[in-house]
């Protein structure tokens, strides 16, 4: 990607998702002192920048200074922010939230949080020898982002890069995003929590799945290998239609021990032109932080 020292990345980042906001303050490149709370998932946009700007005061943000937002959902390209899956963040139906960044914290820039994760990782980490690169979490849902010849794939309407919302033959149940069977319904942190429900298990989170099958719980184990699956087969077809050769894997699931260990196996069952190199991401949970300050200082000066 076009060159950007990373020591040249000093200001703010927040980083909502569907389960925790992260904010922290960046010094040449490095993540200095980061502050997290839970997301109130069915907060409207305004108590979403209340949150965030909470953090932020706290970190000792001053208005005007620089300042990147990384969202779960899709930012369009006026700035306007909308969930895919309504069944994470139901109140964000179309919020004109640059505009409110910048009304309320004086500058900033905001992206989905996925491809702020993907251009960190595309800049400093593991993509930035890559051709074609996708980043991918595995956290409350299953969100991508793309890098290909050295440019993050981005689309009007925000869309691009939600690889979670492809079909799979491993899902069969309904998705907030209104389709059916896609990846994220199964292998994401909501619907790991769901097969775990519908297994008996209620009120269990992804977290406690893990735990679970960590104490040698069959009916956990078989959740968390049915997850992994999903997401190697999503690996090999996008390497179909993108020719990837470098895969990051990032979010709490994406990067729980083990996991990742259990989608190279499932990928192993693919033949070696649909198997690129699958790693942990380099700059782990500061990705879609440190991408997106990144996004906010290119944006500044291109
Ligand atoms: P977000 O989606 O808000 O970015 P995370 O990346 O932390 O947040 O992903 C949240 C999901 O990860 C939840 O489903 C949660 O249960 C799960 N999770 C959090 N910590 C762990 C862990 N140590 N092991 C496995 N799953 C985890
Ligand atoms: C979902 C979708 C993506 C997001 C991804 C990871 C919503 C609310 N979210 O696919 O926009 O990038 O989850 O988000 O539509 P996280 O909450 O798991 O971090």
């Amino acid at each position: 990607m076009q060159n950007m020292p990373r020591n040249t990345l000093t200001g703010f980042a927040a980083d909502l998702g569907g389960t925790k906001i992260a904010a922290a303050r960046i010094e040449q490149g490095v993540v200095a002192e980061r502050l997290i709370t839970p997301t109130d998932a069915a907060a409207d946009p305004d108590a979403q920048i209340a949150a965030i700007r909470t953090l932020l005061d706290r970190l000792g943000h001053a208005s005007g200074a620089p300042l990147g937002v990384a969202v779960a959902g899709r930012v369009d390209s006026a700035g306007s922010w909308h969930a895919v899956n309504r069944g994470t963040l139901p109140a964000i139906l179309g919020f004109a939230l640059e505009q409110a960044l910048v009304r309320d914290l004086g500058a900033a820039t905001c992206l989905n949080d996925a491809a702020a994760a993907a251009l960190a990782e595309g800049l400093f980490g593991a993509g930035s020898r890559s051709n074609s690169f996708a980043y991918l979490t595995v956290s409350t849902g299953v969100g991508g982002g793309l890098v290909i010849a050295n440019r993050l794939i981005a689309s009007e309407n925000g869309l691009a890069g939600h690889v979670g919302f492809v079909s799979s033959r491993h899902a069969s149940g309904p998705c907030g995003s209104g389709r059916m069977a896609t990846v994220e319904s199964i292998a994401g942190g909501r619907g790991i929590a769901a097969a775990a429900a519908a297994a008996g298990h209620a009120d269990t989170d992804a977290r406690a799945v893990f735990a679970a099958a960590a104490k040698g719980q069959d009916w956990a184990d078989r959740i968390i290998a049915t997850s992994a699956s999903a997401v190697a087969t999503l690996i090999g077809d996008l390497t179909a239609i993108l020719g990837l050769d470098t895969v990051a894997m990032g979010g709490s699931i994406g990067l729980a021990p083990g996991y990742i260990d259990r989608a190279r196996a499932a990928l192993a069952e693919e033949p070696a032109l649909f198997r690129p190199r699958l790693v942990p991401a380099t700059l782990g949970h500061d990705a879609p932080l440190i991408g997106a300050l990144a996004a906010h200082l290119r944006k500044e000066s291109p």
